[in-house]
């Protein structure tokens, strides 16, 4: 008996049979599917490559333009850094690759830089005919400043000098201020108060700063002459200075000359300057008197004059000009101003080379006024040759305790002037692109000084390229004797509104308002606390000739003081990428 050939088969035959099938069927189709399979794994090489060399312009211009946007508004360095940037990451323009570095339209503080290579090789795509492709990749960044604070102008703290002076500007009513090392910080200096609980007593404090406070000095593109930096009675001292406005001149005068004798009676003279004059009593002459000059309609046979011949010495007799300083204790501080240059690390402040440097004692003399009516100015020194960029003027207080204690507040002002401008040489930078602006960077000591009841004091500028974000300011220890505080935004040249905002302050409370009271059941809310407000600059559009924003204290009676410490920030990176412009 025959079994079909099918009856002898085992599962484990037929599963044999077709496999064998089956391993032709690949082998073919493994065949067929070579090439393709070769040109996607060629072509995902491809992809890989491609995908790697656009990370890498990516990064690169990533590094640029965060490199470049530094140095912006000018143009030509920022170009430098930004392609030394990319030539550091591997690219440079040359063969297929271009870098291509541009500002934006929008905003002087952005940049744009484009890397390109037009051949971006390929393994396979290539073999089969396909050309190299090419690649761009574009970044963008921007470069958010500190904020300015305290000035638009190329002064800040000269207090009520500028009416004095006839300047046809509004007085400052601000002056800079530093407190000696030892004046409790609760008297308002954020900064440089040594301690906190008493006059070098209770806690350290610890936001003491060493290197003090600092103001920016600066200059623009071809500032067309030198600058002095002038600074307004630096040193710490209650004395009234015994210069001003000349009242009289007391002369002692020396007369050779020859007496002339009048020969006759109701004999008119003229003098034509000072003379003395004696008259005869009996045989002799009488002591002298001066005559000052003009006419004399009846001298007669008695008397006689002579002129002055030889050289007058005058004491001249001055107005005392009164100290801006304060003090409960005399405690005799140096306080040391020094000015470093701008560099090619614009991003660095700590390592800008110093110009010059001077320490002022209580009675070091003044030696640059009259200026702005006042004697009690002294002259650091001259900027010569000053390059577009910011200077950092650093001032600061002694430092350590000194014997007495000083307990008081040193007022002081800064004038960057150029050294050929005329008159007072005074400028505004929204108004004169050459000026030499001065302003605090990010934090400003002040004491506010107004007559008025309700005073207004330029806080901070904050440019248009802030807007969406959060301004944030933080004020130390404002408004003792106050009733309320406002934050004001321009709307104008000259013309600001009220401006709505978030505040808290430990211990104090919090809230939203545009008149925030300072006074609370008679006693200061906010004295020796640090109050941070916050504001939305969500669609905040400034007038193109003002981005100054104001800070303003009504007082219930008397004039407007404080002794203060400001602080401006917008919420964010200075520097960063952005998506476009
Ligand atoms: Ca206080
Ligand atoms: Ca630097
Ligand atoms: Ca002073
Ligand atoms: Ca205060």
């Amino acid at each position: 008996m025959r079994l079909s050939h099918h009856s002898h088969q085992t599962p484990s035959d037929r599963y044999l049979r077709y496999r064998r099938r089956q391993k032709g069927y690949v082998l073919v189709m493994f065949a067929l599917l070579l090439v393709p399979l070769l040109m996607v794994a060629g072509l995902s090489v491809d992809v890989g490559l491609w995908y790697n060399r656009a990370s890498d312009m990516r990064k690169a211009a990533d590094a640029a333009a965060l490199a470049g946007v530094v140095w912006l508004p000018n143009e030509g360095a920022a170009t430098t850094a930004a392609l030394a940037a990319a030539e550091r990451n591997g690219f440079t323009n040359s063969g297929t690759v271009s870098v291509n570095v541009t500002t934006s339209t929008v905003s002087s503080r952005r940049i744009k830089v484009t890397i390109t290579d037009s051949q971006v090789g390929s393994f396979f795509y290539q073999n089969l005919g396909g050309r190299k492709i090419p690649l761009t990749r574009t970044s963008f960044a921007e470069y958010v400043l500190p904020v300015p604070m305290g000035s638009p102008r190329n002064f800040m703290g000269t207090g009520l000098l500028q009416e004095l002076a006839g300047t046809g500007i509004d007085n400052e009513e601000l002056f800079m201020s530093i407190n000696p090392y030892c004046t409790d910080k609760v008297n308002g200096d954020r900064h440089q108060s040594g301690y906190s609980g008493g006059t070098c007593a209770g806690s350290v404090n610890g936001e003491y700063r060493p290197a003090g406070y600092e103001t920016y000095i600066e200059v623009p593109a071809n500032p067309p002459a030198s600058i002095d930096v002038l600074l307004y009675d630096p040193r710490y001292n209650e004395d009234e200075y015994n210069t001003g406005v000349l009242l009289s001149n007391t002369c002692v005068m020396t007369y050779p000359g020859n007496w002339i004798e009048v020969q006759a009676y109701n004999q008119p003279r003229r003098l034509d300057g000072p003379a003395q004059y004696q008259t005869r009593v009996g045989g002799s002459w009488s002591s002298t008197t001066t005559l000052q000059p003009g006419y004399y309609w009846n001298f007669n046979n008695n008397v006689r004059y002579r002129y002055k011949l030889g050289v007058e010495t005058c004491t001249p007799q001055y107005q005392m000009e009164a100290p801006i300083d304060d003090y409960r204790q005399d405690g005799e501080e140096p306080y040391t101003f020094s000015l470093y240059g701008a560099d090619s690390t614009p991003l660095n402040d700590s390592d800008n080379p110093l110009i010059c440097t001077a320490t002022y004692q209580h009675d070091t003399a003044f030696n640059y006024g009259p200026y702005l009516s006042s004697y009690r100015w002294n002259k650091l020194c001259t900027i010569t040759n000053p390059q577009e960029g910011r200077y950092i003027l650093r001032s600061r207080n002694g430092g350590a305790i000194t014997s007495p204690e000083g307990d008081g507040s040193n007022q002081y002002g800064v004038v960057a002037r150029y050294i050929n401008a005329s008159g007072f040489g005074l400028c505004d930078g929204r108004t004169d692109a050459t000026c030499p602006r001065v302003f605090g960077k990010e934090s400003l000591s002040v004491r506010a000084a107004s007559t008025a009841t309700t005073a207004q004091f330029f806080l901070a500028e904050i440019a248009p390229e802030h807007t969406g974000k959060t301004l944030r300011l933080e004020l130390f220890d404002p408004g003792e004797g106050g009733r309320n505080l406002r934050i004001l935004r321009p709307t104008g040249a000259n013309t600001w509104t009220r401006q709505t905002f978030s505040w808290s302050a430990p211990g104090v409370g919090s809230g939203t308002t545009d008149n925030l009271p300072v006074q609370s059941g008679g006693s200061d809310r906010f004295n020796g606390k640090l109050l941070t407000i916050d504001v939305s600059l969500s669609g905040y559009s400034p007038p193109s000739n003002n981005n100054w924003w104001k800070i303003e204290y009504e007082f219930a009676g008397g004039g407007v003081t404080d002794r203060t410490t400001w602080a401006a920030s917008v919420l964010g990176d200075p520097i960063h990428l952005v998506e476009e412009f």
